[in-house]
């Protein structure tokens, strides 16, 4: 079995620990978080005896394939250099770093070093999302020329997580970084970015809405677009909306999950909601079983010694992407990205 250090014991941690006792030859064997309180009622709830208040500690002690970490950014990069010093393979959860200076120096540290490395970039992993990705490589319809991401929500993200009101930076970094991952995912590799931010609800500091337009290297253009400020009677959080137009037809996941498929001849209705695991929660369940589904790409890509599909490096580009956005609001340009 293979023995995981899992470091941050917060909100979300819950689900990576859930999701990690269900996998076949990986587990959680040892914890760390900071907060003495969070460790122990962590280490309680899921039966975990060795706990630690520092990761430097644990990373001494314990004899790990890999760390889990599931803190928040600013510790990051100290947490993976630190695995990457100790040669054991690591998952960061996102955003990898406030700056992509201090990611790529993340991806450096753990290429020197040979250890493997996986952004916790779960978005993709949707179900709902993968079964849209399989009907356009099934060449369903055509060639993609078209699509939208729409995240539009009310859903008062702040209970949960209090620091996303407190940054400078939110959506974009947050939760646009999801989004711009899976048009990535869908539609390849961006070459160029324009984007405009607005802070709606006066309370928090950061951005709350981001409308994002791609254009592809490919010649496809897409729009991803954000918001945490808009209320919404029929509350969809946390599902993304997509609509693909091809050459030969249109595929959208809409509200609910429908998977919708039309082309000149005829249209086809699916079902595309994800799994509801026995731990999971509405309406988290589609997040949650994206996070097993991650852990188990994970878990085959280092038995067979693969990067995983948002390696360090992959990642870089999708951060790549959230920098630009930034850049583009604050100076109202379309910039160029690097599409490699
Ligand atoms: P949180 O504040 O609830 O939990 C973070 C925990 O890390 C805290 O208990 C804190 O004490 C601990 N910690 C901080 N620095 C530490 C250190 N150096 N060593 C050990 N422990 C340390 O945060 P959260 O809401 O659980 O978010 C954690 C991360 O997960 C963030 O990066 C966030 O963006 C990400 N997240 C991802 C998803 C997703 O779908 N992928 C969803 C929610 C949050
Ligand atoms: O932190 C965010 C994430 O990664 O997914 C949704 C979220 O919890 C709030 O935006």
């Amino acid at each position: 079995m293979l023995r995981g250090g899992l470091i941050g014991c917060g909100f979300f941690a819950a689900n990576q620990l859930h999701a990690w006792r269900d996998q076949d030859g990986a587990g959680i064997v040892a914890i760390c978080d900071t907060d003495p309180a969070r460790l122990g009622a962590t280490g309680d709830a899921f039966g975990i005896a060795a706990r630690y208040t520092d990761a430097a500690a644990m990373l001494a002690a314990e004899r790990l394939d890999f760390v889990d970490i599931a803190t928040t950014p600013p510790s990051h990069r100290a947490l993976v250099e630190l695995a990457a010093r100790h040669g054991v393979p690591v998952i960061c959860q996102k955003p990898l770093a406030a700056t992509l200076a201090d990611a790529a120096a993340m991806v450096a540290a753990c290429d020197a070093a040979g250890v493997a490395m996986m952004v916790h970039e779960n978005f993709r992993w949707q179900a709902p999302i993968r079964a849209l990705k399989a009907v356009i490589d099934d060449g369903r319809i055509g060639t993609p020329f078209f699509a939208r991401f729409a995240f539009r929500s009310g859903f008062d993200v702040y209970a949960a997580q209090p620091y996303l009101a407190e940054g400078d930076r939110f959506i974009i970094e947050d939760l646009g970084i999801h989004i711009l991952d899976v048009a990535r995912f869908v539609m390849g590799e961006a070459a160029t970015l324009t984007c405009r931010t607005q802070r709606v609800n006066p309370a928090i500091r950061g951005e709350d809405v981001a409308t994002i337009l791609l254009g592809h290297a490919s010649g496809a253009t897409s729009v991803v677009d954000c918001s945490y400020a808009t209320p919404i009677h029929d509350e969809l959080f946390p599902q993304t909306l997509i609509e693909v137009d091809g050459d030969r037809g249109r595929v959208r996941l809409g509200a609910d999950y429908r998977l919708t498929i039309e082309d000149r001849t005829r249209i086809e209705e699916r079902d595309a909601s994800p799994p509801l695991l026995p731990w999971a929660e509405r309406p988290w369940h589609g997040i949650q079983e994206s996070v097993a589904a991650i852990q188990h790409h994970w878990v085959e890509c280092l038995r067979a010694g693969r990067a995983p599909d948002t390696s360090g490096c992959d990642n870089l580009r999708t951060l790549g992407l959230v920098d630009a956005a930034y850049r583009s609001a604050a100076t109202g340009r379309t910039l160029d990205v690097d599409p490699r």
